[in-house]
């Protein structure tokens, strides 16, 4: 077996002390920090998810596997990060209020902070007062929401609302993702980026801070 496929077991299994061990090997055996990502740290989560869905994994070992993930995400974290350069722009990321999923939203953050953005990670359970409060105080260009459940997908329109009244949508660029959103209802809401996924969301961060300046 391979080491990508041990790591979908023991995230599956919720082998925290192994999933951070076989990390460690699979950065030492040269294997790229995308690829361990991928497979080895995202792939598994999706099984989990499939087989919660089908009633064969509870919440507890849900909860687990999210831990075992985390512990890996830990490692790569620093690879991330590139050092000594000029913040492209500062991003306030967080999950919005009533959802507790944090693994999504931490990737995106990572990976936004390795390609050179500030990042101010509010999160979980983050209420639209307590985007406006650091947008201000970080004077941050970019926001990033985060939503797993449909019924928190809401939260995500009244941040962008309270931006608004705020005074904030000209100076603010907003990005949203997580697994039920789709461009659509970002078009639907007035976000101005939809990221599938955190590569993406490195691609829109870019695009968006650069629309920022030419104004
Ligand atoms: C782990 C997990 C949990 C863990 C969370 C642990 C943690 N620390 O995060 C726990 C056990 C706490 C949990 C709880 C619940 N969960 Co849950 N959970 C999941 C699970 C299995 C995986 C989510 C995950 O981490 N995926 C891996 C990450 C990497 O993927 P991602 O979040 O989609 O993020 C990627 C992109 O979407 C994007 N992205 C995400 N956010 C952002 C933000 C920005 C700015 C950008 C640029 C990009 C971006 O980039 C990421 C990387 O590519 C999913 C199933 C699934 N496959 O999605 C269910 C799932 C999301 N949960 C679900 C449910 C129902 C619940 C509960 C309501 C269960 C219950 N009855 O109590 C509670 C809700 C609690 C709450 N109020 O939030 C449902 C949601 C159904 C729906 N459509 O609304 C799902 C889909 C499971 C299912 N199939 O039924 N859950």
């Amino acid at each position: 077996m391979g080491i990508l496929d041990e790591m979908n077991t023991s995230i599956i299994e919720g082998n925290r002390d192994k999933v951070e061990e076989l990390t460690r090997q699979a950065l030492k055996q040269g294997i790229e920090v995308s690829t361990i990502l991928s497979q080895g740290l995202i792939a598994p989560m999706d099984i989990v998810g499939q087989r919660f869905e089908s009633g064969e994994l509870y919440i507890p070992e849900m909860i687990i596997a999210g831990e075992a993930m985390t512990r890996g995400l830990n490692i790569l974290r620093p690879l991330f990060k590139e050092s000594g350069i000029k913040p492209r722009g500062t991003m306030v990321i967080g999950t919005v209020k009533g959802d507790m999923h944090s693994i999504g939203k931490s990737l995106a953050s990572m990976m936004i902070e390795g390609a050179g953005f500030k990042m101010v990670d509010l999160g979980i359970d983050v209420s639209p007062e307590q985007f406006v409060k650091s947008v201000k105080e970080e004077g941050a260009q970019l926001v990033g929401m985060s939503s797993l459940l449909t019924t928190t997908m809401p939260s995500m329109k009244a941040t962008i609302e309270a931006l608004k009244e705020a005074g904030l949508l000209d100076k603010v660029k907003t990005i949203i993702g997580g697994a039920p959103v789709t461009q659509e209802y970002a078009d639907k809401i007035g976000a101005d980026g939809y990221a599938p996924d955190a590569a993406t969301g490195v691609k829109k961060a870019k695009e968006l801070v650069q629309v920022l300046a030419a104004r």
